[in-house]
């Protein structure tokens, strides 16, 4: 689905040197793409190719793991990003924050996006979080073929240890100076965006979360409102990355398809699926594979990311 936003913009007319009366303000139209959601089923399947290589998962401190960070950054470095591996010891074992630039804004002023790349042992981590990761990287790599040019600095971060309790997202907002933090305005989260009996949310901002996140729920509310999908406001707490932001009092946003609680005979009739089943009876399982990813939801969600980016970068 193509989302568009109206702006209002000046036209200039390159290389003129008469004076002439300025032309008048026009609205032109600056589309966010329209995420090609076959592209992110695609990094999913090289996910589950990575855990079925790797004994069956991609969890923090298992090989499948650096696979994953490995195979996102090579897709990164590809598309002209500038890439970080930064390292850090959790129980033991190393774990990875990917960090990727893409050139160009104002570094001052900074919009970033992530999620979470480590599953738990049990399973690939498919849903959980393989497709936030696949839709930010997907986001990420339509910026560079778009040729987008935002006038804002735009960071994307793929976490480490999420599921020991948020380790890498802590460790990456801890190893930042005061400085580089205040230049963070704005953080947005993605954490399982497939759900196979999907709920459509938005991360609330008026729950103890920084001034500004209103403005970030409001703007991934209007992604949706276009898409002509209802949502509903999830108090997400402590239980995903933007913790560790929110904590730092950069304002955080995020989306959310829904974990291991039920769907209400309401919400099946608000969003389809199944009432008095979980959004995600795989959450945490070994059956977390491609099967339990929902390509509406995917695809919906993609594009809402695309679409608040652009907005919200511009
Ligand atoms: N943090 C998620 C997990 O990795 O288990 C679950 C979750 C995601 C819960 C987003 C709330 C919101
Ligand atoms: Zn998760």
């Amino acid at each position: 689905m193509r989302i568009l936003i109206a702006l209002a913009a000046a036209l200039t007319v390159a290389g003129a040197t008469t004076a002439q009366a300025a032309a008048p303000p026009e609205v032109t139209a600056l589309a966010a793409p329209n995420i090609n959601v076959a592209n992110v089923q695609a990094h999913l399947n090289q996910f589950q190719s990575i855990a079925n290589a790797n004994g069956g998962s991609r969890a923090h401190g298992r090989p499948g793991y650096l696979a994953s960070v490995n195979w996102v950054k090579g897709k990164l470095d590809a598309a002209g990003f500038t890439t970080r591996v930064q390292s850090f010891t959790y129980n033991g074992a190393t774990g990875y924050n990917l960090i990727a630039d893409y050139p160009g804004g104002d570094l001052n002023n900074v919009v970033m996006l992530g999620g979470h790349l480590d599953s738990v042992t049990s399973g690939p981590g498919i849903n959980d979080n393989g497709t936030g990761s696949a839709s930010i990287l997907e986001v990420a790599l339509q910026m560079k073929a778009t040729g987008f040019q935002p006038t804002r600095h735009v960071r994307f971060a793929w976490w480490g240890a999420e599921e020991l309790g948020l380790r890498g997202s802590r460790f990456y907002v801890n190893s930042l100076s005061a400085a580089d933090k205040s230049r963070i305005k704005a953080y947005l989260n993605f954490d399982m965006t497939g759900s196979p009996n999907p709920g459509y949310f938005v991360y609330d901002g008026a729950d103890g979360q920084p001034a500004g996140s209103v403005a970030l729920q409001q703007r991934l509310q209007a992604g949706f409102t276009t898409l002509n999908v209802q949502t509903e406001l999830v108090k997400v707490g402590g239980r995903s990355d933007h913790a560790a932001f929110a904590a730092a009092n950069i304002p955080t946003g995020g989306t959310f398809t829904g974990a291991e609680q039920t769907k209400t005979t309401a919400q099946a009739r608000k969003w389809g699926g199944t009432a008095g089943q979980a959004f995600d009876r795989c959450y945490h399982r070994s059956c977390d594979t491609t099967s339990n990813v929902n390509a509406t939801a995917l695809d919906r969600n993609a594009d809402v990311i695309a679409y608040a980016l652009w907005a919200i970068a511009a």
